[in-house]
């Protein structure tokens, strides 16, 4: 493998994001994802081939290793940060066209939840495994989802609840998005939901973590 990619597999999966960053420590004074993203670039490495053989490997081997209880929330933050470091030099890629992604996820935490840490790590490794995000922020109604969906015919959408009281609200989201178009996908995650809650309101599968989502929509994207 190119010495180049391994480098930025390595320090996405380890959350380098920058030369100045002091983390990970057995990473200080090296590059981060930033420059190496850049110097993949200017020696002419294939945008589409940075995303597939570096960041998406990266957020693998990071979805696994949280799965598996390996790392924690702040390690995933971290490879998330870096990740979002690689994106910042490939977005104009992606403006072009000249990368091809899986597909769009709209995402977003549903009306009445403001709790957004979770819904934003799985919008981060769900891009960090080749997807469009729209990402549509906290206390998102029903009503903005259908007008997401609208403009991005074939997405998939994404649902996040960390309450009791919010849970119930995605019932009503799932039939709204149902309603427009009965093929749409929805998948639900967060604290208190579940398998059993999921086949309730309709939705079409639940992940307990952003590993699990990721693997649902590359089997739906297969
Ligand atoms: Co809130 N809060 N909070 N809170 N808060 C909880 C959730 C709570 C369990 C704390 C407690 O009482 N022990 C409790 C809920 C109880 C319940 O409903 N049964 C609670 C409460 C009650 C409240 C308030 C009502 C408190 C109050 O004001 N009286 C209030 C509600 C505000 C509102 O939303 N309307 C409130 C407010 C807040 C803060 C604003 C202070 C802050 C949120 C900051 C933010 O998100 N920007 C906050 C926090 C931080 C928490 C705790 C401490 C941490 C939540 C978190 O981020 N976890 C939480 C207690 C706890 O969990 N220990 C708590 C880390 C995150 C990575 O995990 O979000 O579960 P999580 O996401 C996981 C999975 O669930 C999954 O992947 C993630 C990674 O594994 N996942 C998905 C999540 N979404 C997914 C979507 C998917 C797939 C997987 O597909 C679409």
């Amino acid at each position: 493998m190119n010495e180049l990619i391994e480098k930025l597999l390595e320090a996405v999966e380890f959350g380098k994001v920058d030369l100045k960053s002091p983390y990970p420590p057995q990473l200080r004074g090296q590059d981060g994802s930033f420059e190496l993203t850049q110097k993949a670039i200017e020696t002419g490495i294939n945008p589409q081939l940075i995303l597939e053989s570096a960041l998406i490997p990266a957020m693998e081997r990071v979805g696994k290793k949280f799965s598996e209880n390996k790392i924690f929330v702040p390690q995933m933050l971290m490879s998330a940060k870096a990740m979002g470091a690689s994106m910042v030099q490939l977005k104009p890629f992606f403006a072009s066209g000249s990368i091809k992604t899986k597909g769009t996820f709209i995402i977003g935490t549903v009306k009445g939840d403001l709790h957004d840490i979770g819904k934003n790590l799985v919008a981060m490794m769900v891009e960090g495994g080749g997807w469009s995000i729209i990402d549509l922020g906290v206390d998102v109604n029903a009503d903005r989802f259908v007008e997401a969906l609208e403009n991005n015919p074939g997405a998939v959408i994404g649902l996040s609840a960390l309450l009791t009281t919010t849970m119930v609200n995605m019932g009503e989201i799932v039939t709204r998005i149902k309603a427009q178009n009965a093929d749409t996908k929805v998948l639900i995650g967060g604290a208190p939901v579940n398998d059993e809650f999921c086949r309730k309101i309709g939705a079409d599968f639940y992940a307990p973590d952003p590993q699990k989502a990721v693997e649902y929509l590359n089997k739906l994207a297969s």
